[in-house]
Formats: structure tokens, sequence, C-alpha cells
């Protein structure tokens, strides 16, 4: 398994988080990516490839031009404006609020684009967020031209940010990007299977109106976990895309038993749509030790989450998501592309 990754993630390190109430050291770090390299490398996957620039043609078939302008113009502006520190929206599009629109101001246009304050947008940040992007149109190429299946270590993360949205540590969509890098390549019929503990809004965002793209999402319901207002089984889709959409909300404290059930059932629609690939975004916060998450999952179960998803007889891009633990992330997200590996050399 080929494995994408740029080391210009580092370039996005914001200096705090808000998490609760407090201003905290970033959930979303670097070393979360260096404990998934030294796992790749101590269980002998191949080295990491380098990606390359970013081709914006499957960006912009998935974003909004005028947010693609904010996120890569954002620092600048804010900082021009004589505004302190790193961008963060301290306002939001809220409930029945009449002048809804892109404003001028660059505060105002951070609240506008932003779905939380839990993100910011450092002077390097697009760089970052564009190579993690290059990192799934590398992996996404390399399974349309028949090399097999891919592992993009995406860092920032994706699948919050929607058409026209950041957040939840994500400002481009690596696994729709992939998507569109696969659809731009000749394929027809997409899935994507999200495993993070958090609903995958922006991912299901993108695809909403579209019946070639199936999206399966695995997670915390919103009554409880974030982002709290999408996630519902009730949002199934809109026109042609009614019917290719399916959330799996879960009680807090969901171990192996019950997941695994969700699991089964979306890849039996996954099974019953036929793609021609399939997307994991790879998020491994269901882990019994995540900081931020409510999931029981053990490292063990990592191994039959790959094992299963090895049985679905098509080609697949990793793009990896979530996950905090920073000690465990490398094993359970290696523990899924082994298991992965076993099921198809067992076939
Ligand atoms: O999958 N998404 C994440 O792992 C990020 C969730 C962000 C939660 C921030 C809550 N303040
Ligand atoms: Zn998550």
């Amino acid at each position: 398994m080929q494995t994408y990754f740029s080391a210009d993630h580092a370039l996005h390190a914001p200096s705090f988080e808000l998490h609760g109430g407090a201003m905290v050291e970033p959930f979303e770090r670097s070393s979360r990516i260096d404990s998934v390299l030294e796992r790749l490398a101590s269980r002998g996957f191949e080295a990491p490839r380098a990606p390359g620039e970013l081709d914006m043609a499957p960006v912009r078939v998935v974003h909004d031009a005028g947010y693609l302008h904010f996120l890569e113009t954002a620092w600048e502006e804010w900082n021009r404006a004589g505004l302190s520190g790193d961008v963060i929206a301290n306002a939001n599009c809220a409930r029945r609020m009449p002048a809804v629109r892109e404003p001028r101001r660059i505060d105002a246009r951070a609240a506008y684009y932003a779905l939380a304050a839990d993100t910011a947008i450092t002077r390097t940040t697009w760089r970052a967020a564009s190579s993690s992007a290059a990192s799934a149109v590398a992996a996404a190429r390399h399974v349309a031209a028949g090399g097999g299946s891919a592992f993009a270590l995406c860092r920032p993360p994706g699948h919050h940010a929607a058409i026209d949205m950041f957040g939840g540590y994500c400002f481009l969509n690596n696994a729709a990007i992939a998507a569109a890098t696969l659809q731009l390549a000749g394929a027809n019929r997409l899935a994507i299977i999200d495993v993070d503990f958090h609903h995958g809004n922006g991912t299901q965002d993108i695809f909403y109106a579209c019946g070639d793209t199936l999206t399966l999402s695995i997670h915390g319901h919103p009554d409880f976990a974030y982002p709290y207002f999408s996630g519902l089984a009730a949002e199934t889709g809109v026109g042609s895309g009614e019917g290719a959409n399916a959330n799996y909300p879960l009680s807090a404290g969901t171990t192996w038993s019950t997941w695994s059930r969700a699991f089964e059932s979306c890849l039996q629609r996954v099974r019953a749509f036929g793609p021609d690939a399939l997307i994991v975004a790879l998020g491994v916060d269901t882990f019994e030790d995540d900081p931020i998450s409510s999931f029981a999952l053990r490292s063990s179960d990592y191994l039959r989450i790959g094992e299963q998803l090895g049985g679905v007889a098509v080609p697949t891009v990793f793009c990896m998501e979530g996950g905090y633990a920073v000690d465990s992330v490398g094993l359970n997200v290696v523990n899924v592309l082994e298991g992965f590996l076993s099921e198809r050399a067992a076939r």
C-alpha cells in the first residue's frame, strides 16, 4: 500500500484552540502524524511519497471559488486590517439573521465562512491545507492508474469542510477532492465511508444532491457530538441524491458490538451500490482513549475494520481524518491498513 504524505502539514500549527471555555494546546497537532509515520516504518510499509503541487482542478469541482479565495488570502487580509493573531471567527451566521451574504470586512468574512470558532487560519495554513489535499489527489491518481489501493496521510483533516465552510480543524475536504479526482479520471460511481467519530457534515454537504456518489457516516449522535447540527439518520439526500446519503448516529460509549453492526450495514450498501472505487475517511477518534470523543473501540477492532474493508472488492483510497490519542493513533491507523492488506492478500 503506497502512502502519500507532505511534510508541509507542519506549516499548520495554530498556537491555541478554544476548547470549552479555555484556550488549550490544539488537539489536532503535528505529532499525530509522526505517530502514524513511525508505525508505518516499523511495520515495513513502503516509504511515503511526496505528492507534489496541488492540482486545483478537482478542488474547484468540490469547493466554491469565493471560499477558496478566502482561505488563500484570509491571513494576509486579517493582518493588513491590523487584526492581531490568527484568523478566528468571533461571530456566526446565526438562525434567522436576515442579511447572510459574503461581507467585505475580513473578520466578518471569517464569520461567514466558519462552522465554529475551533479552527484558526495561520499565515501558512493554506500551504498546509493544500499539501494535505495534494496527498489525496496523488492517492486517488495512484488508484485511478491501476496502482492498487493507497493511503493519503492527510493533515489537516477534511471531512467537516463543506462547499464553502471551514471548521472542525478542516479547510479542504480531502476525501471529496479524492472523489473528484477519480471522477475526472473517468470513474462514474463512488462510495465514501466515513468512520471518524464525528459526522462528516462537509462530505455530506458536497454530495447531498449527487446520486452517483454514495456517502455514509458512522458517528456520535448530534444530541451530544460535534458538529451538533447534522448527522441524523433522516438526512438521506435531496433530488437525484435522495437515498445516496446514510447516517448512523450512535450513542456515547459505543463499543465494537454496536459499531460493527452499523459498519456491516454500510458495507452492504456499498456492495449494493457497486462503486468503481471506495474512499474511506479514516478517523480513529472512535478509540476508547481519545481525549475529545466518546466511543470505545479498541486497537484490535481497527484490524477488523481493515479486514472488512478489504473484503469489498473495489480499489480503495484511505484519507486520514481525526484521532487525538497521539500515542495510539499510529497503531490504530496502521491496524486498519494491515487488516485491509491481509484480507486482500487472502483473496
Ligand atoms: O472529525 N472531526 C474532528 O475530529 C474534529 C472535531 C472538532 C471538535 C472541536 C470541538 N470544540
Ligand atoms: Zn473526528
